[in-house]
């Protein structure tokens, strides 16, 4: 992006450009993020919202807004909320075009914090998944039905093996050939998607305003402790069940690699840190679950990494037109090393279970 349109953005929000260093952040596979450092002194996170994915840029806002309002009455003010605050810009409002129509964010940067890719350790995962634990109770005195669902059919399994399924009756790009084993895993699990439905029409899952994107890198640590500060990256606070949001957690957490390593043998769902996160989330959480979600969250964590194969492996059949690629095949190595981690899950899952039950009393 050249620099008069950064130019453009800052001068919105009464910056002026020549102070300034900008640097891309790289992590997230959806909107574009800069990091904006004024007069070597302050910084901002300066943002693209992707709106062919976020439709309605402006809802979202909305909700980011109520989020950081629930968290500042939480934390008994907006000074002492860690949450990095929406920065309005000259005409007063929360985000600004550009003359192609894109949307720009700008919010704090929040000092002395880092993140992690990998839970390294024990004590990372239970305060990452702490981090989220805390976030949860606080959204649960939120109507769900005050937040706009930012992505329709988001966390849809049903729709998303629909897509599947499509993707590989059209093979738009030829590229079936190449994935075919993992087409059939897919194939052979249809019947999450009944499950979850069942759950949700019963009500026995009940929804509650959630993350929906709890990878451990989505949380704040301190830069010197294993301590967390808060989550980031709430576009997708919307209505959802507890479910996704702890299986992203199994999902992002219980490996020792990324999830795009190429070599599917060193995905390994550590049970030691299942146990940790587990912990780390229910700490606070626990007494406000009801039977149904404590006993389904394994459950959620199979959805999650089914769903989230699924869409890389139909974004690869469609030509990557979703998840930024860094290689050829990128999207499909992502797929295939989701489901080595959901093999693993499905094979020790009663042990699993047993973690989860003892963490639960
Ligand atoms: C996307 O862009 P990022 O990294 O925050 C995706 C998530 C996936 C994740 C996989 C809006 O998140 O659903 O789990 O990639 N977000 C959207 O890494 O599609
Ligand atoms: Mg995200």
């Amino acid at each position: 992006m050249g620099e008069t349109r950064f130019s453009e953005i800052l001068i919105n929000y009464g910056i002026d450009p020549e102070v300034c260093n900008i640097s891309e952040f790289t992590r997230g596979h959806i909107n574009d993020s800069y990091i904006v450092e004024v007069q070597q002194s302050y910084r901002f996170f300066l943002q693209r919202i992707n709106h062919h994915v976020f439709k309605d840029p402006g809802g979202l806002i909305e909700n980011h807004v109520k989020v950081n309002d629930a968290m500042a009455a939480h934390y008994g003010g907006e000074k002492k909320s860690p949450y990095p605050r929406i920065i309005k810009n000259k005409d007063q409002k929360y985000f600004c075009n550009d003359r192609e129509g894109n949307f720009w964010r700008l919010l704090e940067f929040v000092p002395g914090s880092r993140s992690f890719n990998i839970a390294s350790t024990s004590a990372i995962a239970y305060e990452g998944a702490a981090a989220f634990g805390a976030f949860q109770t606080v959204m649960n005195k939120e109507r769900p039905s005050a937040y706009i669902t930012t992505i329709p059919g988001f966390h849809h399994l049903g729709n998303r093996l629909r897509q599947l399924q499509k993707a590989v009756e059209v093979n738009p790009k030829g590229r079936v050939n190449n994935a075919r084993p993992e087409i059939t895993f897919v194939f052979d699990r249809m019947e999450y998607a009944t499950k979850l439905e069942k759950l949700l029409l019963k009500k026995i899952i009940p929804l509650r305003v959630t993350h929906n994107d709890t990878k451990l890198n989505n949380v704040l640590f301190k830069e010197n402790e294993i301590k967390y500060i808060c989550v980031v990256d709430l576009d997708t606070v919307m209505p959802g069940t507890v479910l996704y949001d702890y299986g992203d957690m199994v999902r992002t957490f219980t490996s020792p690699v990324e999830e795009d390593e190429p070599d599917p043998s060193k995905v390994l769902l550590r049970t030691d840190i299942f146990e940790a996160l587990t912990k780390g989330y229910l700490g606070a959480l626990k007494d406000s679950l009801t039977t149904g979600e404590k006993e389904h969250l394994l459950f959620g964590a199979k959805v999650m990494l089914l769903m989230i194969g699924t869409r890389f492996l139909t974004d690869f059949l469609e030509g990557d037109h979703y998840f930024k690629i860094a290689r050829k095949e990128h999207n499909l190595d992502r797929s295939r090393n989701q489901f080595a981690l959901l093999k693993q899950l499905e094979d020790k899952e009663n042990r699993l279970q047993a973690i989860i039950r003892s963490c639960l009393q």
